[in-house]
Order: C-alpha cells, then sequence, then structure tokens
C-alpha cells in the first residue's frame, strides 16, 4: 500500500472525539498496542457540538492525529423519530472538529460515516462509487445527509488547504459496550436482550421488527477499529473506504443465530407494522481486501464475546 501513503503512529498524540461510545472505546483498546499516546476528553469538558469549546480544547491539546468516531446514533428507530438530532448533532460535531483540526495543523484525520450514506436501492454488494447515485432510505437519510457532509468536508480540507483527512463508512458494527435499550438500539444489542429476557422468563415467544426479510452485513468492532488504524497507517486518499465483513443475511436468520447462542428456546414473531428499512446493506470490501486487510472475528465469536459480556454486566449491575 505504499501508495496511498504511510504514517506511523509512534510517538504521536492521537485524539479519539467519542472515547466512551462502542467504537471510540475499541479504538483506544486497539491504540493500547501502539507507541502512541492517547488523549481523550470527556463531554462533561467539552459538548463537541459546540465550536468555541472544540477549538480551545483542540488548540490546548494540539493532536498530531485524530479519530472521529464521535456521533449521535440509533437504530432504526431512533433515526426514524428524532431526524433533528441526528442531522443537527452529527453535522455540528464533525464540521466543529474537521475544521479545528485544520487550524491546528493536525496531520492525519480519520472521519468515520456509516453505510446507510448508499442510496436505498444502491446495487449490491455496495461500491464506494454508489455515494449520490440515488435517493435515500427515509428513515436514516438525516443521519446520512449528515455522514455524507462528514466525507465532503474531509474531501473539501484536502483539496483546498491539503489536509490528510480521509474517511471510513463501516457496516452494521456490534460489540461490547453497545446499547441495549429497546427504543434507540441497533437490532443486534435488542435480539439479544430480547432473547435473554425471553429465556429468564419462560416466554413462549420473541417479537422481532418488520418482517425479518432485510438482509445486513455485521462486523465485530474491535475488527473495525483494527481497520481503522490501519487505514490511519496506510491511507491517504481523497475516497472514502468501506469497512465491512463482506458477507450479510437476513433479520430472520440473525435472530435464529443470537437464539441459538442465547439459549432461548421459543417462538421467532414478526411485526410488519416497524419499519423494515433498507432491503439489503452489503458493502462491497474488495479495496481493503486487496491492501490485506480482513476481519478475524466470524458473527458466531462476535455475537457469543458479546453476549458473555452482557450477561457479565448484568451480573455486576445485580440485574
Ligand atoms: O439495526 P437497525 O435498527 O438499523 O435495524 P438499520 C436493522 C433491521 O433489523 C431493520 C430489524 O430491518 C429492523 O426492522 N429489527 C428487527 C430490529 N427487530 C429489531 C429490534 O428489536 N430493534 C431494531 N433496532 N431493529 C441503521 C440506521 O439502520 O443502521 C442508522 O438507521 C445506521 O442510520 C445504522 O446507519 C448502522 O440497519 O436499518
Amino acid at each position: 500500500m505504499t501508495e496511498h501513503g504511510n504514517y506511523s503512529l509512534e510517538g504521536k498524540k492521537v485524539f479519539v472525539a467519542g472515547h466512551r461510545g462502542m467504537v471510540g472505546s475499541a479504538i483506544l483498546r486497539r491504540l493500547s498496542t501502539e507507541a502512541c499516546e492517547v488523549l481523550t476528553v470527556g463531554r462533561d469538558k467539552v459538548d463537541l457540538r459546540r465550536q468555541s469549546e472544540v477549538e480551545d480544547w483542540l488548540d490546548a491539546a494540539k493532536p498530531n492525529a485524530v479519530f472521529v468516531p464521535a456521533a449521535t446514533v440509533g437504530g432504526i428507530l431512533a433515526n426514524d423519530t428524532r431526524p433533528a438530532e441526528f442531522i443537527y448533532d452529527n453535522l455540528m460535531i464533525e464540521a466543529n472538529i474537521i475544521n479545528a483540526a485544520w487550524r491546528v495543523g493536525v496531520e492525519k484525520l480519520l472521519f468515520l460515516g456509516s453505510s446507510c450514506i448508499y442510496p436505498k436501492m444502491a446495487p449490491q454488494p455496495m461500491r464506494e462509487d454508489a455515494l449520490l447515485t440515488g435517493p435515500l432510505e427515509p428513515t436514516n437519510q438525516w443521519y446520512a445527509v449528515a455522514k455524507i457532509a462528514g466525507i465532503k468536508l474531509c474531501q473539501a480540507y484536502r483539496r483546498q488547504y491539503g489536509c490528510d483527512f480521509i474517511s471510513a463508512m463501516p457496516t452494521n458494527l456490534y460489540g461490547i459496550g453497545d446499547n441495549f435499550d429497546l427504543q434507540s438500539s441497533h437490532v443486534m444489542p435488542a435480539l439479544m436482550a430480547k432473547m435473554h429476557d425471553a429465556k429468564l422468563k419462560h416466554a413462549p415467544s420473541v417479537t422481532i421488527w418488520g418482517t425479518g426479510t432485510p438482509r445486513r452485513e455485521f462486523l465485530y468492532v474491535e475488527d473495525c477499529a483494527d481497520a481503522l488504524v490501519f487505514l490511519m497507517k496506510n491511507y491517504s486518499e481523497e475516497e472514502h473506504v468501506n469497512v465491512g465483513s463482506g458477507t450479510d443475511l437476513t433479520i430472520r436468520e440473525l435472530a435464529e443465530t443470537i437464539k441459538r447462542i442465547v439459549g432461548f428456546e421459543g417462538e421467532i414473531l414478526t411485526d410488519p407494522t416497524k419499519p423494515d428499512g433498507t432491503p439489503r446493506k452489503l458493502m462491497d470490501v474488495s479495496r481493503l481486501a486487496a491492501w490485506g486487510w480482513k476481519p478475524r472475528v466470524s458473527l458466531e465469536q462476535g455475537i457469543a464475546e458479546v453476549y458473555r459480556w452482557y450477561c457479565d454486566e448484568r451480573v455486576t449491575a445485580g440485574v
């Protein structure tokens, strides 16, 4: 990958914006194996939606490199019912960080988007050049527009000011530290929590939202963090890069897999009054694969790992 640049993290000050989130905390774990100094700041000290707070903090901290996993995120229902928060928070967070990073002379910045930036009916698997070729999925268009703006910000600062700012677009992620709140979570933690609860209560069934037919691709968050560090070190181009596992399954198949791992023995019912969202979201990950990066954790291993963590957390919390 020499033609794509070579950035060493050794001895560098690396700011992870949003380090308490699922992705941010996985990046911290991954960076603990690099010879760099990691910088973080809590929400109580800096609200990333406030320009002056971000500018003051970055000006004082002067990081060499920045990861931007910070975002207001959520599952299909949260996206659909809180459009103002999803578009405003994410536009402000990325604009503030990217502009301030340019002002303080950050050498390298990696912005994180999402697979929902692609058109609802994009050809599958979705290549990077499918961006802005068709209408977005209505349930998450607000979040998608903000994330597309983040890619464009990185490209604009690269073109006008020569900043080495890059973007990665991860597929649906899951892992330890996920949000298990049934109203705002993504499908993976929601189904794990529902099935765990149903197992304990000996409930006859668990109901999944929608028809169960949409297809989704999942990537374990530790693998995602590894890919992000790989890109930070090795990638230096304008176009965003897809980060995924390269395989997908239906929501019903995912539910069956979680059911087996959790040990729930009841039935799986569907609720077609709830939205399905995009029919299929499978990333074309051939660019990352061609550069020699591939995920290490299978879906079954990842789910089992998260379920162990979820059970331990509940024991610790006395639930
Ligand atoms: O994970 P999820 O909320 O997000 O839903 P998206 C994926 C699929 O799982 C949808 C179904 O078809 C849901 O209807 N599903 C079934 C459930 N049962 C449940 C449940 O109990 N909870 C949830 N949440 N879903 C999000 C976007 O889209 O993906 C974001 O809204 C972001 O913007 C994120 O891009 C990665 O994959 O549909």
